[in-house]
């Protein structure tokens, strides 16, 4: 793992993971076995434990114990963001091993996975300033014989469910703002890629993080996912993945103890370019937007919609941008452009390209499968002479596939960036400060970006509209959301006696 060398290796053998609990890594015994193979290299990386209902009831007891008994909760903020800042620091210390698992499940390229642990940085110690400022009001103006204060406490023991595309960069959008509110945590990362959410568990602990705190499960989605969803002893869920199992986290709180909940869903999601945009820069953007961690992003801007009169010039521009992005082994520095991260999405992307096509929609760039020798690879895909009742124009492909649609009218392009029963993200480009700010007002879209696309901070909140989901993730909002209110009315001096 020498960072100077070009191209790092994936391990001789797969590396072995326990499940975590308590405080300590449980290994997996006479449990059955997950073995998971890079997808940018086809051999064997980590082992993991497919844990069972009786450790996923095992971790929610623990993680209800440490909520309970007051052991985080009730520490001074000050400790609290202590903790959270030598997190910071050990993660940055270990970041180049965290980016190196991060890559070897997901098949992302390194270089972007070392940078996404840099952000992951940034949530900890963003978290750790929140943690000391959260507060609630108060009311000094209900008369002299009262006082209303308003109080924030955490919402308890909290399930948390994560996907495979980015599974450390959503953990720790997460995690450092739930511990921040006082929360307790059990895990349940995507069987796919695992390892660096039982990494983040050892990180923790080394920081000071009390036993108990945070506990992860691994295991399917099916079993231990769903007994998690519906685990009366958890008192909020938040899940990262697809709009169908969104539904059954929705349906899994009806049915049980209405446990609150955190939805990040899908997306299908508009970069809007008009004519008087700076087009080398909207091209750049446009390419990074679809063909970033191979499109495998809820956020990609996967929807070209693009004023007519610089349409096809603005398609090869972005077409011929993707050209120049390089494909190839995750672990060469120099890669762009990594694996599909699992068997079913590559499948899933293959069948809408050849879908495009059967369509009626012009391939005009991409479209393959390179053989790189070993792995699973996806050019980046460009279609022209789309219409917006085709599936490649409507449904979430989550890979690099972008359509190209054009409008005519300012109107006509805010009423095409709506016509999805999506909300997740938006992108207009435009050098007209009020083109742009319209369109910002008048897209449906928890984030929306000007000029640019997939860029923020960790203050920023990160959520949906419509179908995209419920609640905000990251900054002061991700505090708040794992937080309840609690109204508390003071009565000062003597009572008014109603029974006289
Ligand atoms: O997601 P799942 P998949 C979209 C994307 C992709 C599609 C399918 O379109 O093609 O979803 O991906 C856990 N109870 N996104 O099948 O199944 C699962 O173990 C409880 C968008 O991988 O939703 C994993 O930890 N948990 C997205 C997590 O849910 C269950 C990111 C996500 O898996 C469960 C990923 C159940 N019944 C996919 N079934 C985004 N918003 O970024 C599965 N899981």
């Amino acid at each position: 793992m020498d960072q100077s060398s070009t191209i790092l290796t994936p391990p001789s053998e797969p590396r072995e993971f326990g499940f975590f609990v308590d405080g300590a890594f449980v290994p997996a015994g006479t449990r059955d076995v997950f073995e998971r193979a890079s997808p940018g290299h086809g051999v064997p990386v980590t082992r993991l434990p497919k844990c069972t209902d009786a450790d996923l009831d095992a971790a929610v007891a623990c993680a209800r114990r440490a909520f309970d008994d007051r052991r985080w909760s009730a520490a001074a903020a000050t400790d609290r963001a202590a903790i959270l800042l030598r997190t910071a620091d050990i993660l940055r210390a270990r970041a180049e091993e965290i980016a190196y698992w991060e890559t070897l499940e997901n098949g992302k390229p390194i270089a972007q996975a070392r940078a996404e642990v840099g952000g992951c940085v940034g949530m900890f110690e963003l978290a750790a300033g929140l943690a000391r400022t959260v507060h609630g009001d108060s009311f000094n103006n209900t008369g002299d014989g009262a006082l209303g204060l308003v109080t924030r406490e955490p919402v308890g023991v909290v399930g948390l469910i994560t996907p495979w595309n980015f599974p450390f960069l959503i953990l720790c959008e997460r995690v450092p703002y739930i511990l921040a509110g006082g929360n307790t945590i059990v895990a349940k990362p995507s069987e796919m890629t695992s390892a660096t959410t039982l990494m983040l568990a050892e990180i923790l602990t080394e920081a000071g993080l009390p036993a108990g705190v945070f506990n992860v499960v691994t295991g399917s989605g099916r079993s231990v996912g769903q007994r998690l969803l519906e685990h009366m002893d958890v008192d909020m869920l938040s899940f990262t993945g697809s709009t169908a199992v969104g539904r059954a986290v929705v349906e899994a709180s009806g049915r049980t103890n209405f446990k609150k909940l955190g939805l990040e869903l899908g997306g299908k999601n508009p970069q809007i370019v008009f004519a008087d945009a700076d087009l080398e820069d909207a091209a750049d953007g446009v390419a990074f937007g679809i063909a970033f961690n191979t499109g495998q992003c809820c956020v990609s801007g996967s929807r070209l919609i693009v004023e007519r009169s610089v349409a096809d010039k603005f398609g090869r521009m972005v077409a011929g941008k993707l050209a120049k992005a390089r494909i190839g082994d995750p672990l060469d520095e120099a890669t762009q452009i990594g694996a599909i991260t699992t068997d079913a999405q590559n499948d899933t992307i293959m069948g809408y390209i050849a879908k495009g096509t059967e369509e009626g929609a012009t391939l005009l760039s991409g479209g393959t499968a390179p053989d790189l020798g070993q792995g699973q690879y996806i050019e980046p895909t460009v279609f022209t002479d789309v219409t917006p009742d085709m599936a490649i124009a409507r449904e979430e492909i989550f890979g690099p596939v972008l359509t190209i649609l054009p409008f005519d009218t300012l109107d006509e392009a805010i009423a095409m960036a709506n016509d999805t029963e999506y909300g997740l993200a938006a992108s207009v480009w435009s050098k007209n400060i009020d083109k742009a700010l319209t369109v910002s007002r008048q897209v449906s879209a928890g984030r929306f970006w000007v000029n640019t696309t997939l860029a923020g901070g960790p203050e920023m909140p990160i959520g949906g509209f419509k179908l995209s989901g419920w609640g905000r993730e990251a900054g002061m909002y991700g505090v708040e959301e794992y937080m309840q209110v609690k109204s508390v009315f003071i009565e000062i001096g003597k009572r008014d006696h109603w029974i006289k």
